[in-house]
């Protein structure tokens, strides 16, 4: 069944980009140009930027510019819980945002949020490109209240604890740490887990929450602590990995509505286009964030045994992980 949808799919896809040509011909009575707005919480040349940014340029040249993709990055138009609603709506089109802030609005997603699911990012890179990837995808597509269709993946890493009063060595070093966590209620309990106070907030106010000291730390992969400048207030990074939670770039199910068939396939396709696209572009940017961050006089901290952090979290998994037993057992079978 699975395999069905996905062949369909990218059949779909195929068949779309070849007749692109004839749908719209050079010259042909005005088709009604239709601008997308996608909304990214990072600035230019951040990969999931980049991604979204080149799937507009293919999707222009392929509706004959009938089709194009406006970037609002750097949070012009909020956080991504905006960027969701906003989405939802029609406002805009496209919301790049973390599998951390849909989880609250597509419960099925939850799943991934799970502090220390992923062996590590090879793993959850693996677990997206498959089978379990489309299925979620899936689940974004067919929810009834969500108002949203389910484009790609991309990847963002694993996330670290960072903060602006000392260098955390073991999990007793966050004791009573206020950390800014993502706006889900898995995150928060997460960190009250972890011996320290969890605070949800939006990505747009972590750089002054940080700077005045309405929390000490906060969490993030090494590309959005630099890149996004938090590394200028925050000057330890110890590396936790303890959540691996991959982007997801999703649609407004309103405008997907008026779209042709046709139109639906192109943007299926150069989406699954973008998901391997970022990961390219995210390796080298992870890399470039941890040497800008060195180079910057970051303390980054090794933490050779995790164990401590993941004992600590089993009561997350309580709470959380019985309602995702069965998806949470395939995630930990592919290999
Ligand atoms: C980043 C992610 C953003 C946003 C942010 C956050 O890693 O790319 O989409 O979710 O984390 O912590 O809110």
């Amino acid at each position: 069944m699975k395999h069905h949808t996905i062949d369909r799919r990218a059949a779909l896809g195929l068949a779309a980009a070849g007749a692109a040509f004839a749908l719209y011909p050079r010259g042909a009575a005005a088709q009604q140009k239709l601008v997308l707005k996608a909304s990214d919480v990072h600035p230019a040349g951040y990969p999931t930027v980049v991604a979204v940014e080149s799937l507009g340029k293919k999707l222009e040249q392929a509706t004959n510019g009938r089709l194009s993709v406006q970037m609002f990055g750097s949070m012009q138009l909020g956080g991504e819980k905006e960027a969701i609603e906003q989405a939802q709506v029609g406002a805009i089109q496209f919301a790049r945002v973390s599998v951390g802030a849909l989880g609250p609005v597509i419960d099925d997603l939850n799943v991934f949020n799970l502090p220390f699911l992923f062996r590590n990012t090879a793993h959850m890179e693996k677990v997206i490109d498959g089978p379990i990837g489309q299925e979620l995808l899936d689940k974004i597509s067919n929810n009834p209240k969500a108002g949203l269709i389910g484009i790609c993946w991309m990847d963002a890493g694993a996330r670290n604890v960072y903060d602006t009063k000392k260098p955390v060595h073991d999990i007793g070093d966050l004791k009573g740490m206020k950390v800014r966590v993502m706006g889900n209620p898995m995150f928060v309990d997460m960190m009250n887990a972890l011996g320290g106070n969890g605070v949800a907030m939006g990505y747009d106010q972590v750089f002054s929450a940080l700077q005045t000291g309405v929390v000490d730390g906060a969490e993030n992969n090494p590309p959005s602590f630099v890149f996004d400048n938090h590394y200028q207030v925050a000057k330890y990074y110890t590396l936790t990995e303890h959540l691996i939670v991959p982007e997801v770039l999703v649609f407004s199910k309103k405008t997907w509505d008026t779209l042709s068939k046709d139109e639906q396939g192109l943007l299926t396709k150069f989406g699954r286009e973008a998901q391997a696209e970022e990961r390219v572009l995210w390796q080298q940017y992870e890399q470039q964030a941890i040497e800008k961050a060195k180079a910057a006089g970051i303390q980054i901290i090794e933490v050779p045994d995790k164990k401590p952090f993941q004992d600590a979290v089993k009561p997350v998994w309580d709470k959380y992980g019985p309602k995702y037993a069965d998806m949470i057992k395939r995630i930990q079978e592919v290999q």
